[in-house]
């Protein structure tokens, strides 16, 4: 997501940084629990504050296993590797991270062919795109293996993908033999949004992913979930891409906050994005429609009648307000917006005043 504006590095905890949930702070729980986190060596399967983060981790999911990875983008990278062989083909949508934000490495690191599908404006693959994008026996083709959704969709805004879609196309994955990836990085805030059980939204995937490290507020980690063979392959898969940890119990001690008491309250960002977009709505030169607004991101776009440039305009904010704000979405044609843990109401009511300030 590229950024609008460099800062300077002084970020503070007074600062309100809207470009992402990726930069909250672990909260002073989180410290604490590090601190004093039992820890062993994870190679060797003895750390016990990872194990325990795992197996929380699988039941809250519904899956028989779990692995601690690094990053939300190793956590796809890993299943990816761990489903497909060199030459082998994934299906996936046109705007999905994996496909977009990943630095190509399913290509780079497991010779992976991408085969990507129009992403639709509620986030979904039209299920006859999937059909017809799954290969035959032929020698001349690719062997299809993968089909990868993302829930929440990012770049349509956050946009939360129903049980009843992810399970039609679980059904096409059964059919014809493939398996269902989820890069769940926003899988909580999914389940919130639709109200539904996360275990629900994830039932017919093969493997999932979800980041600890953005709205629920670790300072590192995601969490790669799916039946034992399969976390028994990925393990060695995280193991060959570098991902063996240690001691690293002490990170997953803020996960195992983040997974007890964070995933509770992301009703909240979402109702602080759903203010924060309706603010906005009624200062002029904004173009935004509050009800695109499903979880914790806005879009929106500045009107050809800005009376400064969106650089000066996000200079100001930074300088004068204290407010970091968004990163380009969609070929720079809109803006994003995130809200999370460290937005609080009153600081989305101070954005909304400085947005006003500066634009009436
Ligand atoms: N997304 C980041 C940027 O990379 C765009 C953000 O600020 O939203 N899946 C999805 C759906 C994601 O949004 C992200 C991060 C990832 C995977 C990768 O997670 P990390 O950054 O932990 O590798």
């Amino acid at each position: 997501m590229p950024v609008l504006a460099d800062n300077d590095g002084h970020l503070t905890m007074d600062t309100i940084d809207l470009r992402s949930d990726t930069v909250t702070w672990p909260t002073p729980a989180m410290r604490e629990a590090m601190a004093n986190a039992p820890v062993g060596d994870d190679v060797y399967g003895e750390d016990p504050t990872i194990n325990q983060l795992e197996a929380e981790a699988a039941a809250m999911l519904g899956k028989e296993a779990a692995l601690f990875v690094s990053s939300g983008t190793m956590g796809n990278l890993t299943a990816v590797l761990t489903h497909c062989g060199r030459g082998q083909e994934m299906i996936l949508g046109d705007l999905a991270h994996i496909f977009r934000y990943e630095a190509g490495s399913a290509a780079a690191f497991g010779g992976i062919q991408p085969h990507t599908l129009p992403v639709q404006p509620d986030g979904t693959l039209k299920l006859e795109d999937i059909q017809a994008a799954i290969r035959g026996e032929n020698e001349h083709f690719p062997r299809t293996k993968l089909i990868c959704l993302e829930n929440t969709q990012g770049s349509v805004g956050g946009v939360p993908i129903t049980p009843e879609y992810t399970a039609q196309v679980g059904q096409i994955a059964r059919d014809n033999n493939l398996k269902l990836h989820i890069d769940g990085a926003r899988i909580f805030n999914a389940a919130a949004a639709l109200n539904v059980p996360v275990q629900e939204l994830v039932a017919p995937a093969d493997s999932v992913s979800f980041c600890l490290s953005k709205g629920l507020c670790a300072p590192v980690g995601s969490i790669l979930v799916g039946s034992k063979d399969f976390i028994y392959e990925a393990r060695r898969t995280r193991k060959a891409l570098g991902g063996g940890m240690r001691q690293a119990g002490v990170v997953a001690a803020a996960g195992l906050i983040a997974l007890r008491e964070m995933t509770t309250r992301l009703a909240d960002d979402h109702a602080n994005a759903c203010a924060l977009a309706e603010g906005l709505a009624k200062i002029p030169h904004i173009e935004i429609d509050p009800s695109r607004v499903r979880s914790n991101m806005i879009l929106f776009r500045f009107a050809e009648s800005l009376p400064i440039s969106i650089e000066e305009l996000v200079t100001r904010l930074k300088n004068d307000y204290n407010i970091v704000m968004g990163g380009y979405a969609n070929g720079r044609t809109e803006i994003r917006l995130v809200t999370h843990y460290w937005i609080t109401r009153d600081r989305v009511d101070h954005v909304i005043h400085a947005m006003r300030e500066l634009l009436t």
